[in-house]
């Protein structure tokens, strides 16, 4: 029988990355994303190119009741989930804290830290019942190491690389793997969304110098996926060459 991954925002970058490569390896997948024709597009590409089985699910993760209603609301055939990716995540705003914007700051606690909550509780769920699964989440360089201007979105995945840690005791006696990635500098549409738009005050984030690209953080979540089922990743740094840590790079400019 298929496995089973569950991978949220499919719709841009590192998601929609992995979960290409977990239907590679012949993974059903239930797909999330508020854009709802990208998430239509996503299952499309991949049933025509992998012949898949995809539940394309359109659902905002900070909002609970919408988390509880169509996770927790699983067909059957789709409760056995082997896999989660904890992927949906986004910084918005890159300012001092005493010139913080409060909704920027609401947005990326409620995703990166609630909606993480609120997807891992249900799906935890499930695997536990079977007492089999591993769970992947998306925290970062940010989550090691505080950045100037980054104030929130660091405080976010540092909270990430905290609950990584406590989900991984919680969930032992279950035989669910826990493992976390934590990415320098990757060219998604990251920058894209945290500039609200500005394409090019994003485009120079990454200007002098090799970002990491999707494909290569997905690489490297897959590695962690295929391990044997007694190896537990516990943390991943991934870089690009020219970042030594969260505030210093090589550019060339
Ligand atoms: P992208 O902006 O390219 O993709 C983000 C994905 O998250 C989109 O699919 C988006 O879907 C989804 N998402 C965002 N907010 C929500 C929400 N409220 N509900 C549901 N889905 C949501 O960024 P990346 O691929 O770069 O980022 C993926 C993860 O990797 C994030 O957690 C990010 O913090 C982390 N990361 C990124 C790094 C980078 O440099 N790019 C480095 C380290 C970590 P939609 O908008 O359709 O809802
Ligand atoms: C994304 C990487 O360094 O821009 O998490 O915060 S960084």
């Amino acid at each position: 029988m298929s496995k089973i991954a569950l991978v949220t925002g499919v719709t841009s970058g590192i998601g929609e990355a992995t979960a290409l490569l977990l239907a590679k390896e012949g993974y059903n997948l239930i797909v999330t994303g508020r854009r709802a024709e990208r998430v239509a597009a996503f299952e499309q590409k991949v049933v025509a190119e992998y012949g898949v089985k995809v539940l394309p699910l359109v659902f905002d993760v900070r909002s609970q009741a919408e988390v509880e209603k169509y996770l927790g609301g699983l067909p059957d055939e789709w409760k056995a989930i082997d896999v989660l990716i904890n992927n949906a995540g986004l910084a918005v705003g890159l300012n001092p804290v005493q010139d913080g914007v409060v909704d920027d700051w609401e947005r990326m606690i409620d995703t990166n830290v609630k909606g993480l909550l609120y997807v891992t509780r249900v799906v935890a769920n499930y695997m536990k019942e079977r007492c089999s699964g591993h769970i992947v989440n998306l925290c970062s360089i940010a989550g090691k190491e505080s950045y100037a201007n980054g104030n929130v979105y660091c405080a976010t995945k540092h909270a990430v690389d905290a609950l990584t840690k406590g989900m991984r005791i919680d969930l032992l006696p279950y035989n669910i793997r826990v493992s976390q990635i934590c990415p320098g500098a990757v060219e998604t549409e990251f920058s894209v969304v945290r500039f609200k738009g500005d394409q090019e005050r994003a485009d120079n984030v990454y200007k002098g110098f090799t970002p990491l690209t999707a494909m290569d953080v997905a690489d490297s979540i897959m590695y962690m996926v295929k391990c044997p089922p007694h190896v537990n990743i516990n943390d991943m740094v991934i870089m690009p060459t020219a970042q030594a840590n969260s505030y210093t790079f090589y550019k060339k400019l």
